[in-house]
């Protein structure tokens, strides 16, 4: 079965196309998340070795997703939601007027894609800042879950301690992927009590908390978190903290086997089919109260897509492969970028 032919039982293609693509171009979406004003965007300066790449501040602060990844600082693409795309000469002046939250920002820019020559990052990398959680602008809330379901990995910011609120988001994440690396972010803060900087030991008491309350509210094995810290401040010049996020990013990237990869994307293949399942039995449900319908229509429909769903899943592993092999000519904006047309006329904004 071609995956075009998904599209006669209401599939988004697009989505599938994008995952199939990424998957040959062996890209690794990550997504750096948290609450406003965790540090997302301070972190990632960090880890790029620029004080100033991304603007950042004490108030809620990017209002745009920005992908930023490994590429000659020529220009800037700015994406609007409406699948609309603008080309800026690359300066850090466009990045401050777009991904620095102010009143008059314009309200239908979606994402920005920025070039890095200097990047610190795996190649294959493209790493995503996203709007905080948790705030009055739910809009950006929506552009932030849009994204998850892209990503690969998740990199959890918060500011040395986990609320309720965070653990709600990262519930939501988890219905996306298990992938999650948490960052506790601000471990070069002074401590109110003493007045100095934290310790070590303040270090290692902040993070078990952070480690238990993970542990008490997803039942999980401890050792089965990765949690790490980071001051993104001092560590612009002492790179101990730093290195440790780009290892542990470099090792999921390396630990990326093709067959793992594949695996993955089977899998989010098969969330996309079986939440148009879902979608099929709820309107199901809706034409039975509503009995003036045409049931037998539907009912057709339901049946003959667990039929080809069922003999989708048989040859899968060859509708994959031939699929890829299709795919020789993939269309460019899916290969590109997570943020590109199709996709983002679904955004639910
Ligand atoms: N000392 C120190 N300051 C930090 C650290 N992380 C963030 N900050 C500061 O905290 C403030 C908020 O950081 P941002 O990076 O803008 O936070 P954000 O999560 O991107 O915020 P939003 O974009 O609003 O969601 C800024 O003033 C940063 O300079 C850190 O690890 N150490
Ligand atoms: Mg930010």
């Amino acid at each position: 079965m071609k995956v075009e032919e998904l599209q006669r039982f209401g599939i988004e293609t697009d989505e599938i196309h994008y995952q199939l693509a990424k998957l040959k171009n062996h890209k690794s979406i990550i997504v750096v998340t948290g609450e406003f004003s965790a540090g997302k965007s301070y972190l990632i300066n960090c880890l790029l070795h620029s004080r100033d790449l991304l603007p950042s501040g004490n108030q809620e602060c990017t209002p745009v997703l920005v992908e930023l990844f490994k590429g000659e600082e020529r220009e800037i693409v700015i994406k609007y939601v409406d699948g609309r795309e603008a080309r800026e000469k690359y300066s850090k002046e466009i990045i401050e007027k777009y991904a620095r939250y102010h009143r008059n920002n314009p309200q239908d820019v979606l994402s920005l894609d920025v070039p890095c020559s200097d990047f610190s990052l795996p190649e294959s990398v493209h790493i995503i800042d996203t709007p905080g959680t948790n705030t009055i602008h739910k809009e950006h809330e929506k552009i932030t879950e849009y994204i998850i379901s892209k990503a690969d990995l998740i990199i959890y910011t918060f500011n040395k301690v986990i609320g309720s609120s965070d653990i709600e988001h990262i519930k939501n994440i988890k219905k996306q992927t298990g992938n999650i690396v948490y960052v506790m972010t601000h471990a070069d803060d002074i401590n109110s009590k003493t007045g100095e900087r934290f310790t070590q030991s303040d270090i290692d008491r902040l993070l078990n908390e952070a480690r238990s309350q993970l542990c008490n509210a997803f039942d999980c094995n401890p050792d089965d978190i990765i949690l790490m810290p980071i001051g993104s401040d001092i560590g612009l010049s002492d790179r101990t903290l730093p290195d440790q996020v780009i290892s542990c990013i470099s090792e999921f990237v390396n630990s990326q086997s093709e067959e793992r990869r594949r695996v993955a994307v089977k899998k989010k293949i098969q969330n996309i089919i079986d939440d148009q399942i879902s979608a099929l039995k709820r309107k199901r449900e809706v034409a039975k109260t509503a009995a003036s319908m045409d049931m037998d229509a539907l009912n057709e429909k339901i049946e003959s897509f667990y039929r080809e769903k069922e003999n989708a899943e048989k040859s899968h592993t060859m509708l994959l492969q031939s699929t890829i092999h299709n795919l020789s000519t993939p269309p460019v904006s899916y290969a590109d970028s997570p943020l590109k047309e199709g996709a983002i006329f679904r955004l639910p904004l």
